[in-house]
């Protein structure tokens, strides 16, 4: 295999594992896994992989590092941040893009302790609908549940809406299978509530991005399902308030899930690009998540809302409509344009000090630009997008990082670090942690297989 596409022994020897109908080698079968999400991040690759099962996916790395082969693991390409495509230039060395999306086995789903093991391409919506028949609920959820998988949802730790609930990725995690770049396969996919025998290589692929490991299967934690579900939108003057309004919700809201906000500029690219209008009149809509349990919860929610105005739905019908005005902001602002997603997190008392200096920093960087602030509040962390500036051009995302650090902030608070942050790993994460990074990445990939140029590890 060439860059032209060209057969050599690596192709035949892919071929000979996966089957010819999933090796991709046509430019025109290959387009759709050479570009993020996002657009902003593309790059070219000699083949795509679509292994069946762990054994294949243990032959194709174990053939890809022999013959000096980059691997990017691919799930569902719903990354933000580039990790999930080939960079455009990967060291002169053949790229192949290891698709796990036919990896989905759903196991049976233990009722007695609420879990199940799961191939790493069943995406989240999949997960959720085996899982309904059940007592149990899956306990992330995200606005890419329909194409985001399992495996990329532990590479990546994703977060979502209900981490002040539910935690991150890695507390849902309790096991998972996964194969080295040399083909090694280490499973521990048991469970155990209780389990202190050594690392643990679950959590330490929790994040990874793909750097160290292509899962293969997770042994999923479930969450008891909610009873039913309140969602209130309060407007809120400004984010003093609504950080104010957030900190009493928290303190007073027994089975809260989350608290989500977006901007005013955020509501009106959900009005005009989807013909969704904000609930309620207010320059932050703050989005609270809640499971009732009783009366004296709705009381206490009212009285947290005081004068403010505020809708409320119990489930159903109304509960959906205001949480798509949440849930589908992200695909509200791609439709203006190829958006630079800075995902961080600060302090909670930063955040009205971050967002009232981020104004004059974006203007003064890309100016002209037009910028969105919505995300997770509850956990202090906030999606700056900014579209206008071209997609190479980073001043902007320079310009906020250094402020998100200036605030004590981090760089990136749910989707990793990918292609797009590597530049600014170091506001985060000190020289020794970097190169603490760099052994762990020597120790299991030594040759510098999988998704080189991308992840916590700096080239
Ligand atoms: P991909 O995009 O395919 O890959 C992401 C990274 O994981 C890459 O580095 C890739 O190499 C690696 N990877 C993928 N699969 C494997 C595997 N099996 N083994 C090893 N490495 C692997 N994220 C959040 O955290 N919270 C949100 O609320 C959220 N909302 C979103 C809403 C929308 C509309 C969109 C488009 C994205 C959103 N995301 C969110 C980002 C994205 O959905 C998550 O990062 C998700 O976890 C990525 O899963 P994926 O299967 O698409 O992974
Ligand atoms: C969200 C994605 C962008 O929270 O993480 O909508
Ligand atoms: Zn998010």
């Amino acid at each position: 295999m060439t860059a032209a596409g060209a057969p050599d022994e690596l192709t035949s020897v892919l071929r000979q594992i996966v089957g010819a109908e999933h090796l991709l080698t046509d430019p025109d079968l290959r387009a759709g896994y050479e570009v993020d999400w996002t657009r902003r991040f593309h790059g070219p690759c000699d083949a795509v992989v679509r292994p069946a099962d762990t054994g294949e996916v243990a032959a194709v790395l174990g053939a890809c590092t022999a013959a000096g082969a980059v691997v990017i693991p691919q799930g569902g390409n719903t990354g933000l941040v580039g990790g999930s495509v080939p960079g455009p230039a990967q060291g002169g060395r053949r790229v192949v893009v290891l698709s796990t999306r036919r990896l989905r086995a759903i196991g049976p789903i233990d009722d007695v302790v609420g879990q199940v093991t799961v191939g790493a391409g069943v995406t989240l919506a999949e997960l959720e609908e085996a899982v309904a028949v059940t007592p149990w609920r899956v306990g992330v959820d995200l606005g890419a549940r329909e194409s985001a998988t399992i495996g990329g949802m532990v590479a990546t730790n994703a977060g979502g809406t209900r981490v002040v609930r539910h935690g991150m990725m890695r507390d849902n995690v309790g096991g998972v299978e996964a194969v080295l770049a040399d083909g090694t396969v280490l499973s521990h996919l048991g469970g155990l509530l209780k389990d202190n025998t050594g690392y643990d290589i679950a959590s330490l692929l929790c994040g990874s991005e793909g750097t160290l490991a292509v899962l293969t299967a997770v042994r999923m934690r479930l969450v008891p399902k909610d009873d039913e579900r309140c969602v209130a939108w309060i407007g809120c003057g400004s984010w003093n308030d609504a950080v104010a309004v957030a900190t009493s919700c928290r303190l007073r809201l027994r089975s809260l899930d989350g608290i989500e906000a977006v901007d005013a500029a955020a509501q009106r690219v959900v009005a005009e690009a989807l013909q969704l209008s904000p609930p309620v009149e207010g320059t932050i809509g703050l989005l609270v998540a809640l499971t009732v349990d009783g009366g004296p919860q709705l009381d206490t929610l009212a009285a947290l809302a005081g004068e403010r105005p505020v809708a409320v739905a119990l489930d159903g019908p109304g509960a959906s409509s205001l949480w798509e005005r949440r849930d589908r902001v992200t695909e509200a602002i791609a439709t203006t344009g190829v958006p630079h997603k800075l995902d961080v997190s600060v302090p909670l008392p930063a955040i009205p000090p971050f967002t009232a200096a981020l104004p004059a920093v974006v203007t003064a960087a890309a100016p002209g630009a037009a910028v969105y602030v919505f995300g997770h509040l509850g956990d202090g962390n906030l999606h700056v997008n900014v579209v206008g500036p071209a997609p190479e051009e980073d001043a902007v995302d320079d310009a906020i990082l250094r402020l998100v650090a200036a605030n004590g902030g981090s760089i990136s608070a749910e989707h990793g670090i990918g292609r797009a942050k590597q530049r600014w790993l170091h506001l985060s994460r000190s020289p020794e942690e970097l190169r603490t990074f760099r052994a762990i990445k020597a120790a299991l990939d030594p040759a510098g297989t999988l998704n080189p140029g991308a992840g916590p590890v700096l080239p």
